[in-house]
């Protein structure tokens, strides 16, 4: 089974196209978690197990891991093999925005794929397809590449003008078409830019976005289902994280993060 069955079948068995982001921070963990020997593990553990039946995917970005040291990388592998064990049907997604020349790139192929065994990654698409190779040759995984971000500053480079058009349509056509030679790229597109995403859903019809920005950063849910839904009425995984992680920061950390997923799955399927 390829990331994008894995995906179909996860949004069919949990009616979400909701995205829980597991982006663990110390200072907002909950104090008898911060005690623990593997504080982002055991976090991530119950976030999960309270949240599983209300996600397509799990998102875990890569920054909040690496910041800890190899105790950090070290429970993001156990929190990808804990959801791969106990929650097999649902996709794991590496945010890591990598991207590098090709020789390089295969060192993060074998991190990412081999050493995590996750099941897409986020890429940068700057240096271009040739570069990616070894990531877009790999049919069975999910190769999301960054088109229209949603921080304030994503139109510094995004919105210049390449031959007549903003450079995240050149990437969006570029993704959509020529790299897509084995129907595994997916696109990222910010909740907080509801017009560009229109624009991008208009020449990519088909494929499924990635859309960071709900919550904490102001993007919001009727825009991104007005402007992003596909004519499946899907075509999306939904990220949320900090609006989620840290709904309650007490002992009931876990049944808050439940109820905010639950209450942003149900806002999003009234759209569907
Ligand atoms: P919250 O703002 O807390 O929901 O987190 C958003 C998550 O999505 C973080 O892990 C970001 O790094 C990630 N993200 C964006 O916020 N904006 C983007 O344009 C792309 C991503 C991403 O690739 O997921």
């Amino acid at each position: 089974m390829n990331f994008l069955q894995k995906l179909n079948n996860a949004v069919d068995k949990s009616n979400s196209l909701l995205c829980v982001g597991l982006d663990p921070q110390m200072d907002k963990l909950p104090e008898h978690i911060k005690r623990q020997k593997y504080p982002f593990f055991e976090f991530n553990k119950a976030i999960i197990d309270t949240t599983y039946e209300l996600v397509c995917a799990y998102k875990p970005n890569s920054a909040f891991y690496e910041a800890l040291g190899p105790n950090g990388i070290l429970q993001l592998k156990m929190t990808s093999e804990y959801i791969q064990k106990k929650y097999l049907e649902i996709p794991v997604i590496l945010d890591a925005k990598r991207g590098d020349i090709g020789s390089t790139n295969n060192g993060y192929v074998k991190f990412v794929f081999e050493y995590l065994n996750v099941d897409a990654v986020t890429l940068h698409p700057y240096l271009g397809k040739e570069s990616l190779k070894p990531f877009l040759n790999l049919k069975e995984r999910g190769i999301i590449i960054l088109c229209k971000t949603s921080n304030p500053g994503s139109g510094e480079f995004q919105n210049t003008t390449v031959d007549g058009e903003p450079l995240y349509m050149r990437v969006a056509k570029l993704v959509s078409g020529e790299w897509n030679e084995y129907n595994n790229c997916l696109l990222v597109v910010g909740a907080t830019y509801p017009s560009e995403l229109k624009e991008i859903r208009r020449i990519a019809p088909h494929m499924v976005f990635l859309i960071p920005g709900i919550g904490a950063q102001g993007g919001k849910v009727s825009d991104v289902m007005e402007h992003g839904l596909d004519e499946n009425k899907r075509g999306l995984i939904i990220n949320s994280s900090r609006s989620i992680l840290y709904a309650s920061t007490g002992k009931d950390f876990a049944e808050a993060a439940r109820a905010e997923a639950k209450k942003l799955r149900d806002e999003i399927n009234r759209f569907r």
